[in-house]
């Protein structure tokens, strides 16, 4: 008997019903919002069997698909050259049913409510998945630090922080970085916080230096986790990076802790890119080529294109608009790790991947496989890793450095190492044994979303209609 007030009594027995009724509302109410719906509906595609055994839950499903709060803010900030700029700031902060919201910020051009609520909304899952009481958040600005010196990123981060400083706090929501948002970022937004509050709030963002509460691994984290989850992956299969070929996108925090990994478990990485374009390195990107693009990247700041002036062997080629046999997801490899961002992998890049042979993908960016390419591989057979999984690793750690900050202590760079790579192969195995458990093995996209919603259902069900 489903109780009064706890339940929608309008969908009881009419499971796809439900389903359709909910992702329509969610599209008529925010048409413009694509990235938005890919994102709800990839969750809900996998909710069917769970509303059968518990219709109870579609009240809920109604629910998660709305955020508890967005903020929308005017950043203001004055460039080098003396002029006003004026940039947009969001924060998305969709569900606290198992703790405070917890998600990064992104500073990006291309930055929008439909990009922000669907990372907000993956974030949910993806912490729940993480087994840490964190409830899901996301924010950001259409900034664009390309190119801003360093003075006019500080200003930026000063004038962004003025505005969210009242809406974040240690048991209230805490932000951390994510694409252009780095440990620069965070340190300007830290100090900001901590002179607008006077006080010392160590856990109210992660990703700090190290000598202000940050936590050691906490940079290396999501790439590790991701290479420890597609370990996970490969064992199922026999399989693992010994000699594996890997194709790495992106170059930035994500992509080059992914490459340090594959190293470590003797996989040669041989592609990494940028926005304007791909390199292709077929001797391998060993330890001293890795250590170059990172200083390159994370301090010189410049393009992944003179890796290739650089560099013996290696081409580089321009981004293409269009799918190709000459891009980088055309490269025969046994592992294929996207890194760099939503829907850059596409169905005709993933026909190609499997025209390769590649035994394993596994997203280190969020949601960077359309949803034709996810078909692509399930209908091959190809071990798929969605983000919300696989890049757990990354908001795991954000978590452990919160511990750490409520402790007031810092854990060894082992320790903390060894508490991510429990997490990652807690969440493959997660993930693995619900989606058996609905006689769906193998399919970890759906062991994925089953095992996140099912917690975030049952703590939203206990604290009632909020
Ligand atoms: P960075 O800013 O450090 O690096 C982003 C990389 O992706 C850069 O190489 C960038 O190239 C490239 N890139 C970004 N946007 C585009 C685009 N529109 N087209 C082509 N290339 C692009 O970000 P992260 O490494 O932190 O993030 C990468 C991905 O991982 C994102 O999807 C993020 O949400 C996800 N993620 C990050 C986590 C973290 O802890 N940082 C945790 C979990 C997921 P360029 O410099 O030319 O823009
Ligand atoms: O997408 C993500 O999980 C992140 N950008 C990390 C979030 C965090 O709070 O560490």
């Amino acid at each position: 008997m489903v109780k009064f007030g706890t339940a929608n009594t309008k969908y009881l027995g009419d499971v796809m019903n439900a389903i359709n009724d909910i992702y329509e509302k969610v599209k008529s109410r925010d048409p413009d919002q694509p990235e938005f719906h890919q994102a709800v509906l990839e969750v809900l595609e996998s909710l069917e069997p769970v509303l059968e055994a518990h219709p109870e839950y579609a009240s809920i499903v109604e629910r998660v698909v709305e955020p508890d709060r967005l903020i929308h803010f005017r950043v203001p900030w004055v460039d080098d050259s003396g002029n006003v700029q004026v940039n947009r700031g969001f924060r998305i902060q969709f569900n606290g049913a198992i703790g405070p919201y917890k998600g990064g910020l992104r500073f990006h051009p291309s930055v929008n409510a439909s990009i922000l609520k669907f990372l907000a909304f993956e974030q949910i899952f993806k912490n729940s998945l993480t087994g840490l009481p964190m409830g899901g958040g996301k924010g950001g600005s259409d900034f664009n630090p390309k190119g801003k010196s360093d003075d006019e990123v500080m200003r930026f981060c000063q004038s962004f922080m003025m505005e969210l400083w009242r809406h974040i706090g240690q048991d209230c929501d805490v932000p951390a970085g994510d694409i252009g948002v780095g440990g620069r970022e965070i340190g300007y937004m830290f100090g900001m916080y901590k002179k607008l509050r006077n006080d010392f709030q160590a856990g109210v963002l992660t990703g700090k230096g190290l000598s202000y509460g940050g936590s050691l691994i906490r940079p290396e984290a999501t790439g590790y986790g991701l290479v420890y989850f597609a370990r996970e992956m490969l064992a199922t299969k026999g399989k693992s990076f010994e000699g594996a070929k890997v194709s790495i996108s992106g170059s930035g925090n994500v992509a080059q802790f992914a490459c340090e990994k594959v190293l470590d478990l003797g996989g040669v990485p041989v592609t990494m890119s940028d926005s304007s374009g791909w390199i292709h390195d077929t001797a391998g990107i060993d330890r001293e080529k890795l250590a170059w693009i990172m200083d390159l990247k994370n301090n010189r700041r410049g393009r992944i294109s003179e890796y290739a002036d650089a560099h013996d062997g290696v081409t580089f080629t321009a981004s293409a608009p269009e799918p190709t046999p000459n891009g980088l997801w055309g490269v025969d490899v046994d592992v294929a790790l996207p890194c760099a961002t939503q829907n850059e992998l596409n169905g005709a890049e993933a026909q190609m991947l499997v025209d390769n042979n590649v035994i394993a993908v596994a997203e280190g960016a969020n949601m960077p496989c359309t949803p034709e390419a996810v078909e692509v591989f399930h209908k091959n057979g190809i071990l798929f890793a969605p983000g919300k999984a696989s890049n757990a690793g990354g908001v795991a750690t954000s978590g452990l450095e919160m511990s750490q900050n409520s402790l007031r202590l810092s854990w060894s760079r082992e320790e903390v190492d060894q508490r991510l790579e429990n997490i990652m192969i807690n969440i493959h195995k997660n993930a693995s044994e619900t989606a058996k458990q609905y006689g769906r093995e193998g399919d970890y996209v759906f062991g994925a979303n089953v095992a996140g919603f099912l917690k975030i259902a049952e703590a939203m069900q206990a604290q009632g209609i909020v």
